[in-house]
C-alpha cells in the first residue's frame, strides 16, 4: 500500500481556501481509478468531484472511430476519451484523492499498465443498458490485482434492477460493494467513492490481521 502513498507535498505551494494549489498540510496522496466501458460517466464522474478544472483529454470521434465505438443507444455522444481524465479531491487537511479516469476500451489496455501503477483501488461505472459491457474492464482490474467497487450510474430511461440481480449478472463476490449514483450529481458521486473508500479500508484491516 505504501506505492499509492506520496508523502510531503507542501512544496507544491499552498491556497488559504485549499483551491487549486495542494494545501501544505497535505501529506498523503492516495490515487483512485475511476474506470468503466465508453460512455458510462468516467468523465462526469470526475469532473463533478474534481475541485481542480479537470484535466480531460477527448478528442472528436472520426468516423474511423464510430466504428469501433459501438454508439447504440448514446448517439448523442461526439467525443470519447481516448487517453485519461484527472481530478484531485481533498478529504482532509491532510488527505488528498487523485483521480484518474481511465477508458475501458481493448485499444487501451496498455495503458492501464501505467495507470494501475501505485493505485489504491479503482471504482467500476456500469450502466444498466449495458452491463454486459463491464466485464472487460473488471477483468482487467482482476490481472492487475487491483480492488475494485461497482458504481450503477443511472441514465434516464435505464432500467432498474433488483441490487440482487445486478450483482448476478455482474458476477460479483459477495463483498463487493455495490452502488447507485448520478455521475452528475457531486453528492451521489461522493457516496460512491466513499463506499470504494471504506470497502479499501476494511480489506486493509483485514489484510493487517493475517
Ligand atoms: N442521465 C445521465 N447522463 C449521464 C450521467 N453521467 C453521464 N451522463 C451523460 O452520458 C454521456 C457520457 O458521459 P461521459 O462522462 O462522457 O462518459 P465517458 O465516456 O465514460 O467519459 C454524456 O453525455 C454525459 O452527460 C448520469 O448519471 N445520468
Ligand atoms: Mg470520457
Amino acid at each position: 500500500m505504501d506505492s499509492a502513498l506520496a508523502s510531503d507535498h507542501g512544496a507544491y505551494g499552498a491556497h488559504p481556501d485549499g483551491g487549486v494549489y495542494l494545501r501544505r498540510t497535505v501529506r498523503t496522496a492516495a490515487k483512485i481509478l475511476v474506470v468503466g466501458h465508453f460512455a458510462v460517466g468516467k468523465t462526469t464522474f470526475v469532473g463533478s468531484l474534481s475541485e481542480i478544472r479537470p484535466l480531460r483529454t477527448e478528442e472528436t470521434m472520426t468516423q474511423a472511430g464510430a466504428l469501433v465505438d459501438d454508439l447504440a443507444g448514446i448517439e448523442g455522444k461526439t467525443t470519447t476519451t481516448v487517453a485519461m481524465d484527472f481530478g484531485r479531491l481533498t478529504l482532509s487537511d491532510s488527505l488528498v484523492l487523485y483521480l484518474f479516469g481511465a477508458p475501458g476500451q481493448q485499444r487501451f489496455t496498455r495503458l492501464w499498465q501505467d495507470m494501475t501503477q501505485g493505485a489504491l483501488g479503482a471504482l467500476v461505472l456500469a450502466d444498466t443498458r449495458r452491463l454486459e459491457q463491464s466485464f472487460e474492464v473488471m477483468g482487467l482490474l482482476e490481472e492487475h490485482g487491483l480492488p475494485y467497487a461497482v458504481a450503477v450510474n443511472h441514465f434516464d430511461g435505464a432500467p432498474t434492477h433488483p441490487e440482487e440481480e445486478i450483482r448476478e449478472a455482474l458476477d460479483l463476490l459477495p463483498e463487493t460493494p455495490l452502488v447507485t449514483c448520478d455521475a452528475r450529481d457531486r453528492i451521489s458521486s461522493t457516496r460512491a467513492l466513499i463506499s470504494l473508500v471504506e470497502y479499501l479500508q476494511t480489506r486493509t484491516a483485514v489484510q493487517e490481521h493475517v
